[in-house]
Formats: C-alpha cells, sequence, structure tokens
C-alpha cells in the first residue's frame, strides 16, 4: 500500500482497502457474489494456470473478504491472513495442514472443548497423537517435544481456567527445533496480544467472538507466513471449504472498527467485577489474569496489554449451588460464547467442556463449580448488581 503505518486505533479503520480501488465508497463494499466472469476462454485458463491475478469464484477468494484478510494480517503484525466460516474451520484447516499420519501435536493443559474434540478425531481417524503439556519451563517443553512433534499449539488465556502460557519462552524453544508454534488468540484478540512479535508462527482466531463483537457472526481468521497462508488457502481451505460468506466478512469489517474502543470497555468492566467477585463470601476462587495473586500474573503483565474481559470463578457449594445461581440471574444471559455486548455466563463442565471426559476436565482444572462470565458494555454496577442479587439467593 506505500501508506505510512499507522497505530492500531487507525488500522483497525483503514488497513487494507482503498476507497479509490472501489468506486470511492468510504465502506467496504459487499461483494456478495459466489463467482467471478471471464472476458474471455483465454482469461478463465490463466486465472486458473496463476498467471493473471483476479478473482475466480468465492471459495478461493473474495473482494470483501480479502480486505478482511489483509486488515487482520495488519493488526496481527503477521504477513498474510485467511479468513474461515467458524473458529474451528480455522483451528482445522491449520491442524490438518501441518500434520500427518503418525505425527504430535504438543498441546496447552487446556483447550475449548471443540478443540479437544478435534484432537480426539485426529488421533482416533489418523493416528496423529497428542499431549498435553503445562508449559511452564524451557526444561519441561524441550522433554516433552518428540522427534515426531510436529506443531505446538496453544490457548493463552486458555478457556475457561485463565491459565496462561510464557509464548516467548515456548516459542525460544520451538524455533530453535524448527517447530511451528500455533496460537489461539481469541480471548485476547490483536489488541491485547500480537503472538506473532513474540516469535509463534500462526494466530487463530475464533472471530465470533471479540472481533466481531455483536454476537450476530461465526466466523475464523488465521495469520501468518505468506507461504503457509498460501498453502492453506490452496489445500486444507479450497478442498475442505470452511470459507466465510462476504456478508459474514463484511460485518466482521464493521465489528473491527470499534474493538479497541470496546476492549478497554471489557477490561474495565471486567477488573471493576473481579475487585467484587474476589471479596464475595459466596465465591470460593477467581480466575483472572489482572489478580496480582494469579499465578501467572507476571505472564500476563508481561505479554498482554490489559487482562481481558474474562472471569472465571467458583461458587461455594455443589454444581447445584452454580446452576441456581445461574438461574437467578436477570441481566446477564446464560449463553456459550463471549466478546459480545451482553454480559453471559456459561457452565463450562455441562456446556463448552462437556464433550471433554471428567478425568481430563479435572486436570484442566474445570470443575463442576466453575462458572465462567464474559463481561459485556453494560453499566458495571449494573452487572454487579445482578450478580450480587443472585448471590443472595443461593
Ligand atoms: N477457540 C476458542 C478459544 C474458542 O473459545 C472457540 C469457541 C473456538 C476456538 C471455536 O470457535 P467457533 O467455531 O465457535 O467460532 N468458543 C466458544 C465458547 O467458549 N463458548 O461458545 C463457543
Amino acid at each position: 500500500m506505500g501508506k505510512k503505518k499507522t497505530r492500531f486505533e487507525t488500522e483497525v479503520i483503514h488497513s487494507g482497502y482503498q476507497p479509490d480501488e472501489h468506486q470511492d465508497s468510504l465502506v467496504p463494499p459487499l461483494y456478495q457474489t459466489s463467482t467471478f466472469t471471464f472476458g474471455s476462454a483465454e482469461q478463465g485458463e490463466k486465472r486458473f494456470a496463476g498467471q493473471e491475478e483476479g478473482f475466480i469464484y468465492s471459495r478461493l477468494g473474495n473482494p470483501t473478504v480479502k480486505i478482511l484478510e489483509d486488515r487482520i494480517a495488519v493488526l496481527e503484525q503477521g504477513e498474510a491472513g485467511l479468513a474461515f466460516s467458524s473458529g474451528m474451520a480455522a483451528v482445522s484447516a491449520v491442524l490438518v495442514a501441518l500434520t500427518k499420519s503418525g505425527d504430535h501435536i504438543l498441546c496447552s493443559q487446556g483447550v475449548y472443548g471443540c478443540t479437544f474434540g478435534l484432537l480426539e478425531l485426529l488421533k482416533e481417524k489418523y493416528a496423529i497423537n497428542h499431549d498435553f503439556s503445562l508449559m511452564d519451563s524451557m526444561e519441561a517443553i524441550e522433554q516433552e517435544i518428540l522427534p515426531n512433534t510436529a506443531c505446538i499449539y496453544i490457548e493463552t488465556p486458555i478457556n475457561p481456567t485463565m491459565k496462561l502460557v510464557d509464548l516467548e519462552m515456548v516459542a525460544s524453544v520451538a524455533n530453535k527445533k524448527g517447530i511451528p508454534v500455533v496460537i489461539d488468540n481469541t480471548f485476547c484478540s490483536p489488541y491485547l496480544q500480537t503472538p506473532l512479535t513474540l516469535g509463534c508462527d500462526v494466530v487463530i482466531h475464533s472471530a465470533t467472538k471479540y472481533i466481531c463483537g455483536h454476537g450476530d457472526v461465526i466466523a475464523g481468521l488465521v495469520v501468518g507466513k505468506k507461504d503457509f497462508i498460501r498453502q492453506v488457502s490452496r489445500t486444507t481451505q479450497k478442498d475442505i471449504g470452511g470459507i466465510i460468506s462476504p456478508f459474514d466478512a463484511w460485518l466482521l469489517l464493521r465489528g473491527l472498527k470499534t474493538l479497541p474502543v470496546r476492549l478497554d470497555r471489557h477490561c474495565e468492566n471486567a477488573l471493576k467485577l473481579f475487585n467484587f467477585m474476589k471479596r464475595h463470601p459466596k465465591i470460593d476462587k477467581v480466575y483472572f489474569p489482572g489478580d496480582p495473586e494469579h499465578p501467572d500474573y507476571s505472564i500476563a503483565a508481561k505479554q498482554m496489554k490489559q487482562p481481558g474481559g474474562l472471569i472465571s470463578f467458583t461458587i461455594k457449594g455443589t454444581k447445584e449451588t452454580a446452576q441456581q445461581f445461574m438461574d437467578q440471574l436477570q441481566l446477564i444471559k446464560i449463553a456459550v460464547s463471549l466478546g459480545d455486548a451482553e454480559t453471559l455466563i456459561q457452565h463450562p463442565a455441562t456446556m463448552t467442556h462437556a464433550v471433554v471426559p471428567e478425568e481430563e476436565r479435572r486436570k484442566m482444572g474445570i470443575t463442576n463449580t466453575l462458572l465462567r462470565l464474559s463481561v459485556g458494555l453494560e453499566a458495571w454496577e449494573d452487572i454487579q448488581e445482578d450478580l450480587e442479587q443472585a448471590l443472595e439467593k443461593i
């Protein structure tokens, strides 16, 4: 683009888009089309052969989607981006691209339930094994990397336990061994954490969450080196087909513009609620990276701009107490997903992580009294009052 590099808050609004390339439209146009016409048979042949630039068919690329892909690449400070129909389409396209039968994946001790399901599927169907690792020291990781380890897969903060992994530390070990490090950056968005700048290789997002921000799209994004993104776009994306619709890409471009403004508010609200929850007699433990007593507080301070908008906590009592508490909430909605304007609460053991066997859940730290709160954009006093009245009733 040859333009002056601007700050994050400006890039979320302008990067990847030039109005003069699109009839001077201020807002990126929605190219709601499945296919593109060729002026001649020869032109069609050239486009398919890669001898001429241009769009062919929306599963292989679309101008609205391309703007989103270019924008997320800028925000994550990577070379290229790729958009998918869901976060899981992104996770599966990346993991299938990086592995083959007989390989091994080293994974953080805790991942989103469906990512766990995918790892199990890869093991059962294709003999791609995995191990979970605390990733808390260089020595441990060095020992856990096997000769057939094809990639390291990390969530940080981990959904829903809010444990953190030191990305720079893991990347320094992996880089020496030439093993790609893949990060699911969903909980942070590029506004709070940019893993590629810490030495990681591939970033994945469930764009359904903070990037969309409005609870109306399911989508995924991947950012990495040009060669890797091209490989994924020509193989596991093109041939498995989990592409985003142009309209959903358009909505994400709209949501992205307010990402920093929204996240500042999510984080501000979360910090206030954390201080309330930490002192409440009916709440047992609170897991929040902004807690100076959080075991990974120093990692959060090092690699995250702010502690984020998610708080997990355990209610004193049993699974039933936790569920009774949820049922008393009035403003806060019981729903999975996160990063929306509305404050959402969910019970991981029976919802997002219900597919994880109980034994594994215990190892990850997901107990039956654990709840996850996605702090929304409402007045924090109203969210606190709702928590307060529901806690009073249990
Ligand atoms: N990665 C993380 C960290 C997630 O939290 C999710 C979804 C995904 C990937 C998958 O993204 P999707 O395909 O849904 O766009 N997490 C959810 C959650 O915690 N509640 O509902 C969905």
